[in-house]
């Protein structure tokens, strides 16, 4: 048995942020029903194309085991099909730019009158507020929710990251909030409306830095490389580089092939508690004792000499000799790894966080699995669905239309 088996999900998501969270759901057992517009289906399915005719990875890569139907929800058939799911299902997933899904007839009031068990997940940009009415993808979350602004280096521009937490980070928090309203619901009998807001997502990511907000009315971040190269703050908690988020000064160092490989890096802490093994690891061993050096607070102002030094015994060691090196000796390093090198890297294929995947259009390609992982609970990537694959199997099994009217309902053109 899989952990969220017996719960339908209405899938009306569509781009990143919302099939990454139904896509969740669905490997923890949930039924995924995916709803497209005919014809169409979600734009994902068709950008970044890779191989001509093809759904793309972009698609492919958030949808896995879902099934699709296509239905027309702004046709009165279509409608009619989508009440029909409405009542029949456990929680609907839409992440539609604001107000779309009042346009369509279904309000949160409607969706109560239709089913009042019924959980209402959403994704906007934007919670209630100024912004509220605002359309939103990932890169203007980021920028919106804190992280552009400390990202990057203090002198350059701020920067996004690579990582899609306005997108894929807000999926997981909308996941959660629909698996804790399940929750509740086993208790009250009722649904109720989940909201993830991409801004508050990115700012619940980014808490740390509205910590060092705080503690920088109260003086100097002594744990930022500017503190030590004496340049004054401003107002605001700025960009740290590489800079350890933490109480443990850290940084991305050099290592042997940096000229030519542009991931030859490793990110090295000085934890304070194995201070004397790094000294003797780089060949420093008169920083061991002598009180310049010795404390956590003697060396904040001296981060760039530091580490400095560090980096001339890392560049002569590869990244994974530097790992090789520090970790029996309890030093907190990672090499900087290429999505290449994660693609290729067997124990993560062992684990199913790296899968492959057969696919009719494109053949086998590479997906990153369930990055969650539960004893009592398998899961097996399964392939997306080709758009409308579902659309009869739905209809019929799911819905109880009999074959006559399936018929007059794409006779109508809803599907
Ligand atoms: N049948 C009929 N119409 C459908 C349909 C279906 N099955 N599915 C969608 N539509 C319609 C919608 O009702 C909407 O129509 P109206 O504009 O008339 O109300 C229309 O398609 C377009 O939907 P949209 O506005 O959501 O899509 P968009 O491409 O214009 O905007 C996005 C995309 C992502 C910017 C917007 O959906 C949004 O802001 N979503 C919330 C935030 C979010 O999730 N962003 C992350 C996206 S990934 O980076």
């Amino acid at each position: 048995m899989k952990a969220l088996e017996g719960v339908k999900i209405l899938d009306f998501t569509h781009v990143q942020s919302g099939p990454t969270c139904t896509q969740l759901l669905a490997w923890f057992g949930a039924d995924v029903i995916k709803v497209e517009r005919p014809g169409v289906g979600d734009a994902t399915r068709k950008q970044l194309v890779d191989v001509e005719g093809a759904d793309s990875l972009y698609f492919t890569m958030l949808n896995h085991n879902k099934r699709s139907i296509t239905l027309n929800s702004k046709n009165e058939t279509g409608k009619e099909v989508l009440e029909r799911l409405v009542k029949t299902c456990d929680v609907m997933v839409e992440n539609f730019a604001p107000g779309a899904l009042d346009r369509m007839g279904f309000s949160w009031e409607r969706i109560q009158e239709l089913n009042p068990r019924m959980i209402m997940a959403s994704v906007k940009g934007f919670g209630p507020g100024p912004y509220e009415d605002c359309k939103v993808y990932e890169n203007v979350a980021q920028c919106a929710g804190g992280s552009a602004s400390t990202t990057g280096f203090l002198d350059g521009p701020p920067l996004v990251t690579g990582a899609q937490i306005g997108d894929s980070g807000t999926g997981l928090h909308l996941a959660l909030g629909i698996v804790t309203a399940l929750f509740q619901r086993e208790k009250t009998g009722r649904g109720q409306k989940v909201l993830a807001a991409m801004q508050d997502s990115v700012l619940n990511l980014s808490r740390v830095k509205l910590r060092d907000q705080q503690r920088l009315e109260k003086g100097p971040l002594t744990e930022y490389s500017q503190y030590g190269e004496g340049i004054p703050f401003g107002e605001a908690t700025p960009r740290a580089g590489n800079d350890s988020g933490g109480g443990q000064p850290g940084r991305i160092l050099k290592c042997k092939g940096w000229e030519t490989d542009p991931n030859a890096y490793t990110y090295f802490i000085t934890q304070a508690a194995v201070w004397q093994p790094i000294c003797d690891v780089i060949g420093a061993p008169e920083w061991r004792e002598d009180v310049s050096y010795a404390t956590p607070p003697a060396r904040l102002p001296k981060l760039n000499e530091i580490f400095g030094r560090i980096e001339q015994w890392t560049m002569t060691k590869t990244k994974f000799e530097v790992m090789d090196i520090c970790n029996p000796l309890n030093i907190p390093v990672g090499p900087i790894l290429s999505m290449k090198e994660l693609a290729e890297e067997p124990s993560l294929r062992d684990t199913g966080t790296i899968v492959e995947v057969d696919h009719p259009e494109r053949g086998k390609y590479l997906s990153v699995g369930c990055p969650v992982k539960l004893s009592d609970s398998d899961v097996e990537v399964e392939r997306s669905p080709l758009l409308g694959e579902h659309t009869d199997e739905i209809l019929s099994k799911v819905l109880g239309y009999s074959a006559e009217e399936i018929s007059s309902i794409r006779e109508s053109g809803a599907v």
